[in-house]
């Protein structure tokens, strides 16, 4: 394969690392803050569409984007959508999609694992947002190299960098006092073209993003979180009592 990756060319250059230490109190109790706020945190399919400032997307958008990934190569796109009509377009595409799912192609297993979510092929949650954000994986770069070919660029990691930059996201979502679902339509790749975008790119997941309607209804079981002590495990050569 030929690559018009020229970060083989670029030296490492080490700088000094600017960091702004707080005090371990501090750093406790912003850890707590945060917990607590995410902990609030639902899934929602119930949608108010009043409007919510661009600049809150943005800025999640933003630091998304701060999130590490595979040689730094930040192989994603996220597309934010408002346009009512696209995203009734997404949401006919989608609920197409998924028609198809729930009729034909889920597996009785499947049907079982999505029975307590109570979700069927209607996705009006699609056209409700004031927002979908649209997250776009890129498995492999397209650059173009000095005589104006197309030449494809090796990416590392994209799939955990993009999940990675997508938790990010919703952090900053549910930080801002909004909801969000991430949805995956099966299969999605529709939304490459009705979203026009390059043959690198691969949908990866649908966010729709706003404040919840009023009579908006969750699942009673999706808020059960495993407890710590189940998905924790501390190797430390301390006692109990000591940590
Ligand atoms: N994509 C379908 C099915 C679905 C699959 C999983 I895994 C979920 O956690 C929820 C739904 C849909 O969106 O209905």
């Amino acid at each position: 394969m030929t690559t018009g990756d020229d970060s083989a060319q670029t030296p490492h250059i080490p700088v000094p690392l600017e960091f702004q230490r707080i005090s371990a109190d501090e750093s406790l109790q912003r850890s707590r803050d945060f917990l607590e706020t995410m902990r609030t945190r639902r899934s929602i399919r119930h949608f108010s569409p009043e409007p919510v400032q661009y600049e809150i997307i943005a800025n999640a958008v933003a630091t998304a984007g701060t999130a590490p990934s595979g040689a730094n190569q930040q192989p994603w796109t996220f597309v934010v959508i408002s346009d009512q009509s696209t995203k009734d377009q997404i949401r006919q595409a989608a609920e197409n999609t998924e028609r198809d799912f729930y009729e034909r192609r889920i597996s009785e297993e499947w049907r079982g694992a999505l029975r307590p979510l109570g979700t069927d092929h209607q996705k009006p949650h699609l056209s409700d947002a004031p927002y979908l954000v649209v997250v776009f994986e890129h498995p492999f770069g397209l650059e173009f190299d000095e005589k104006g070919e197309e030449v494809k660029r090796k990416h590392y990691y994209a799939q955990e960098s993009v999940g990675i930059a997508v938790g990010l996201f919703i952090a900053s979502i549910t930080n801002a006092g909004l909801c969000c679902l991430t949805h995956t339509p099966s299969p999605m790749i529709f939304l490459r073209d009705l979203l026009e975008r390059p043959r690198n790119e691969r949908p990866f997941v649908v966010i729709p993003v706003g404040y919840p309607a009023d009579d908006a209804t969750v699942p009673a079981h999706a808020s059960e979180k495993k407890p710590l002590d189940e998905i924790l495990i501390h190797v430390s050569s301390l006692n109990e009592s000591e940590q």
